[in-house]
């Protein structure tokens, strides 16, 4: 495995419910490395550039109308691995069908409030980090646990 990045996004929903703390908390504890965030009201042109891959779906105007509906909680994230790691932390789509553990399967119920997003692929994690977020609100750093994560 590489050194990737990825776009991780905590949705309206799970900052409604008072899940942030909970959902960062998972990749903190993974050891994943934090470059970026912040908590940021989405405008309606932006989700639809993030979801462009899905505008010909029927729930597409749903699921914008979702993403838009509050603030959301923007990250960048760091690691080996860390885009399948991440998809497999979050679960999957359809949280019914998401494993308990994962934080789809733990915190929601529902495909249309599934609380979570992560790129599906480095490319993704690369074009959705530049989508979101502006040069200067991410952070190069290493951790003082770097040494005790990475051999
Ligand atoms: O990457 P992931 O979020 O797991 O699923 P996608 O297939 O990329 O769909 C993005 C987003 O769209 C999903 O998280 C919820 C919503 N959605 C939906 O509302 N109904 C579906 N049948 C499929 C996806
Ligand atoms: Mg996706």
């Amino acid at each position: 495995e590489e050194v990737e990045e990825t776009y991780i996004m905590v949705k309206p929903d799970g900052v409604q419910r008072g899940l942030v703390g909970e959902i960062i908390s998972r990749f903190e504890k993974k050891g994943f490395l934090l470059k970026g965030l912040k908590l940021f009201q989405c405008p309606k042109e932006l989700a639809e550039e993030h979801y462009k891959d899905l505008k010909d779906k029927p729930f597409f105007p749903k699921l914008i109308d979702y993403i838009t509906s509050g603030p959301v909680v923007c990250m960048a994230w760091e690691g080996v691995g860390v885009v399948a790691s991440a998809r497999k932390l979050i679960g999957a789509t359809n949280p019914f069908q998401a494993e308990p553990g994962t934080i789809r399967g733990d915190l929601a119920v529902q495909t249309g409030r599934n609380v979570v997003h992560g790129s599906d692929s480095p490319e993704n994690g690369k074009r959705e980090i530049a989508l979101w977020f502006k040069e200067g609100e991410l952070c190069s750093w290493v951790p003082v646990q770097a040494p005790w994560l990475r051999e």
